[in-house]
């Protein structure tokens, strides 16, 4: 290719990109993202969007949707905040947040970041890898839309984990639940938080 062609190219990509800028009304950036960070082939629901019967239960705790369904050794969760910073799920708490298996996500920039923590204390928490467990994420998507944060995730009901807490099918478990409005620091304390149940149902 010779410099002409070069310059050429380049001047019509610019002028592309100007167009494209300055046209009134372009929506920049507004298409929501859903990005799979832990792929399952056996997992393939996991996908950041929650579709009709694609959980078997569902209930409201605080003021963020939770549906659930056992699948297999695996509970996979779907979340709907009414916020676009991290959203968290946490299971068989001792007291407040204490020894609670608790996942982590946040959508930021588009991508979806999950963690496995455990409850540290009645008010932490830490990644598992932090406290010589580890990461037993199975599956994780996410997506943010209409200021509201999606995050479905899968986890083995019994890790082997130390740092985890087994669940049995049949179980009821108290399960926490807690997002931040608008900050994607894991560290953030929550803007809201509440507790309540589920019934892990044979599948
Ligand atoms: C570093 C981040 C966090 C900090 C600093 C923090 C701090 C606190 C504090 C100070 C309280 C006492 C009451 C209140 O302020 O609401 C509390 C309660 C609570 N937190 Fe967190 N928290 C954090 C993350 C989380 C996460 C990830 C969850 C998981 C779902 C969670 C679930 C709860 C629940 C359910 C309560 C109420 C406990 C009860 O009243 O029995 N928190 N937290
Ligand atoms: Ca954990
Ligand atoms: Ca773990």
């Amino acid at each position: 290719m010779d410099k002409t062609m070069l310059w050429l190219l380049g001047l019509l990509a610019a002028v592309g990109a100007a167009v494209f800028l300055f046209l009134p009304g372009t929506p920049v950036a507004t298409t929501p993202t859903t990005t799979v960070v832990r792929a399952s082939a056996s997992l393939p629901s996991v996908d950041g969007a929650i579709k009709s019967g694609e959980y078997d239960s569902k209930t409201t705790i605080g003021d963020v949707d939770v549906s659930w369904a056992v699948e297999r050794n695996a509970l996979r969760v779907g979340v709907v905040s009414p916020g676009t910073g991290w959203v968290a799920v946490g299971f068989d708490p001792t007291s407040m947040m204490d020894k609670a298996n608790i996942i982590v996500g946040a959508v930021v920039n588009g991508s979806i970041v999950a963690r496995d923590d455990v409850g540290t204390g009645p008010f932490s928490h830490d990644a598992d890898t932090s406290r010589g467990g580890q990461d037993n994420l199975l599956a994780a998507a996410g997506r943010e839309a209409d200021g509201m944060t999606t995050f479905e995730f899968a986890i083995p009901l019994n890790s082997g984990d130390a740092a985890d807490r087994p669940l049995t099918v049949g179980q009821t478990v108290k399960v926490i639940v807690a997002y931040h409005a608008t900050s994607d620091a894991l560290g953030d304390r929550h803007s809201r938080r509440a507790s309540g149940e589920i019934v892990l149902t044979a599948p």
